[in-house]
């Protein structure tokens, strides 16, 4: 950076992405407490997540009426969902008409790519470089990156060979992507990959699904949203919220305690039996309690799962390869589905499974497996991401004395709280990992850091302190805390983005935070009373 080093910032704080979190931090900061706030944002509109993945049944796994914000009693009032779960442009809406509504486009510049964030020591300040080469200093850094947005494009021998188009899910081109009449070729079954199956083989004229691992996906049972649907929500909107910010898990459900091996077979099916009729994440968070814990008894859950595979899918031979038997239901993220098991019974939809036929190269017609090669026109990465850490590192963010976030986290990232890192003075990271983030209905994460951080930037500035940073024995603490936790679940037990499995390389670390979200929030705020404990914080 070659900007002087001895000016003033020109700002009280620079936000660098603009979806879920950035709006919000925007909002708060600027307008809640006045600071000279500016956003950075790499995509052509506000949005985040839901401005890059606009792939073909993208939607919302959480309920629509909790995933969105609480902040404004009247914004809550106003917005009405179609749906339980309404698809990707419906909430690209919801959040271009925040961003309206509360006058934020003013302070946000789009198409703008963080390159680097460097702290100068000297001002001090950090001073933030784009892509298209703005420059500005700012006295704090928020990070509003998203955990899930850095694509993982796997290194495929041949792929710049390949003569047909290929696209990834979570860079998925604004005007859309023509499937009619072509063979397509799908990568990935997670929850993109399961979204996006069902659409692609309606429109296509051949689609074949290349398959790493199983997935257990439970129906989501999407529905409209009626008038009395929304009386009865908006009547005891407040409550709602509340309660969603007082669950483990975000969700305003009431969560299940009791333990699946003290029923019979019977009562625990005709549990889960019901849930699977009403669908959605309460398969997971209201079925049994011990089921993210105790291995025999996630065994229950994850053998229920796939006897309705069996029971959905007509060819015996397809169901076995689509029955996950490698992992516990739940160590994966849970995906949610339209009619994604049923989709194996079209005529013009294949399964490839990569376990037994691994993936060879891509050609410049087709995809080769060890043992065939499938002609296809078009390749859907749905690949997934460099979760958590990767759209951090992915940029050149350096704090004190220099020293690189990249290096800071060489064995896997550090974090006090998931909010900051030791060495990086002013820098705080919303849903950063050592947070509950992804384990988490997102906006409920996403609110509490973005308070939090505005409380503590107002007490600074009441109390005539410039610096905060985490303290290396809080963050060490909080590291063996966020690690000691995640022990005593089954999230070791499969190959994960959790954990970072996914990308080739990068450490093997369980990255966000187990021990739930509203005890996550109580500490959080139990430091902030104890003088910020854990934190250094200097005039
Ligand atoms: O990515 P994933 P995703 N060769 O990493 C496979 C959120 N989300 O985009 O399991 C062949 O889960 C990989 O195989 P394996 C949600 O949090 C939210 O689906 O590693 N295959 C896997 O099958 C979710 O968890 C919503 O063996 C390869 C797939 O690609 C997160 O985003 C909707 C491969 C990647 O699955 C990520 O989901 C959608 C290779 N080289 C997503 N590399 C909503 O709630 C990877 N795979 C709205």
């Amino acid at each position: 950076m070659t900007q002087a080093s001895t000016s003033d910032p020109q700002l009280d704080v620079v936000v660098i992405g603009a979806g879920f979190a950035g709006l919000y931090a925007l909002y708060k900061l600027r307008d809640g407490l006045g600071l000279r706030t500016r956003v950075f944002e790499a995509g052509d509109g506000v949005g985040g997540t839901w401005y890059w993945n606009r792939y073909p049944g993208a939607r919302c796994d959480s309920e629509s009426y909790i995933y969105s914000y609480s902040f404004s009693r009247e914004l809550e009032q106003e917005w009405l969902w179609s749906s339980k779960y309404p698809e990707q442009p419906e909430i690209l809406r919801y959040l271009d008409h925040v961003a309206d509504r509360f006058d934020l486009r003013r302070d946000i510049v789009l198409g703008a790519r963080v390159r680097s964030a460097h702290y100068d020591d000297a001002v001090p300040c950090w001073r933030i470089e784009t892509e298209r080469g703005e420059r500005v200093s700012a006295r704090f850094l928020v990070t509003a990156v998203g955990c899930l947005s850095a694509a993982n494009v796997p290194q495929i021998p041949g792929l710049d060979r390949f003569e047909g188009r290929w696209v990834h899910t979570g860079q998925w081109p604004a005007e859309g992507v023509d499937f009619a009449e072509k063979r397509v070729g799908l990568i990935g079954t997670g929850s993109t990959g399961i979204q996006a199956t069902p659409r692609i083989a309606a429109v296509a004229r051949q689609l074949t699904v290349f398959q790493r691992t199983p997935n257990y996906t439970i129906p989501a049972r999407n529905r409209a949203l009626t008038a009395a649907d929304w009386d009865e929500i908006k009547a005891i909107y407040p409550e709602i919220r509340q309660r969603a910010r007082d669950g483990r898990a975000g969700f305003p459900f009431t969560l299940a305690g009791e333990r699946a091996l003290d029923f019979s077979e019977e009562e625990r099916n005709s549990v889960y039996e019901a849930l699977w009729q009403e669908g959605g994440f309460k398969f997971l968070y209201a079925s049994f309690g011990d089921i993210l814990r105790d291995k025999a008894a996630n065994e229950t859950a994850s053998e229920f799962v796939r006897q309705k595979i069996r029971a959905i899918v007509k060819d015996p031979e397809i169901a076995r390869r689509l029955c996950p038997t490698d992992h516990p239901y739940g160590s994966k993220r849970p995906p949610i589905d339209s009619d994604y098991f049923q989709t194996y019974n079209r005529e013009n939809v294949t399964l490839v499974d990569l376990r037994e036929s691994p993936l060879v190269e891509i050609t410049a017609t087709g995809i080769r497996t060890q043992d065939a090669e499938h002609p296809v026109d078009l390749i859907v990465f749905a690949t997934g991401f460099d979760a958590m850490t990767g759209s951090l590192l992915r940029m050149d963010v350096r704090g004190s004395d220099g020293r690189r976030l990249a290096d800071a986290w060489e064995a896997g990232p550090k974090t006090y709280l998931g909010l900051q890192t030791a060495g990086f003075p002013n820098l705080f990271t919303i849903t950063g990992p050592g947070s509950p983030s992804v384990l988490v209905n997102m906006p409920v994460a996403i609110e509490q850091h973005v308070d939090w951080i505005a409380d503590c930037i107002a007490h600074m500035g009441r109390s005539g302190l410039t610096r905060i940073e985490a303290r290396p024995d809080a963050q060490d603490a909080w590291v063996e805390h966020v690690n000691a936790a995640a022990r005593e679940t089954l999230f070791y037990e499969a190959k994960s983005w959790y954990l970072g499995c996914n990308i080739p390389g990068k450490p093997e670390v369980f990255m966000p935070y187990v021990g739930g979200q509203a005890a996550y929030r109580d500490r959080c705020d139990a430091v902030a009373r104890a003088d910020y404990a854990g934190f250094a914080l200097r005039p």
